[in-house]
């Protein structure tokens, strides 16, 4: 069982700011800015590393492209923070690839 299909499958509920054929962007449940929100590849790869070795770069561009939007959509354009929590060492607490956007404040050196 994986929280972030279930979300990307709409059985779990979900704030989206952005989605397309290939990510969802939402809102963090637990947000550490005023602007926080999970960009998560509708397919599961459980973190960066599985998703360089087994993506064709079709959701690695996907990504990339929706940050740009998420920022642009949350008007944060300007300046804001990506995070990848990388396998238990790196914090990562959700086994399915995530990026965090996090904005809207200047931000400090660690928070997350
Ligand atoms: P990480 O620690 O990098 O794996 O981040 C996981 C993030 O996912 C954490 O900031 C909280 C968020 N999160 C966990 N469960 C849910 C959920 O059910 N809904 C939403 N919107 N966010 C969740």
């Amino acid at each position: 069982m994986c929280i972030f299909c279930d979300i990307v499958e709409g059985k779990i509920p979900s704030t989206k700011v952005y989605e397309d054929e290939s990510v969802i962007a939402i809102r963090d449940l637990n947000p550490q800015a005023p602007v926080h929100v999970l960009v998560i590849p509708r397919k599961h790869f459980d973190n960066i590393v599985d998703m360089a070795h087994n993506d064709d770069g079709a959701y690695s561009a996907a990504v990339v492209d929706a940050i740009a939007e998420v920022a642009k959509i949350e008007g944060i354009e300007d300046g804001f923070r990506v995070i990848n929590n990388c396998g238990e060492d790196g914090g990562q607490s959700v086994m399915h690839v995530h990026f965090h956007v996090l904005g809207g404040a200047k931000l400090g050196e660690k928070i997350l």
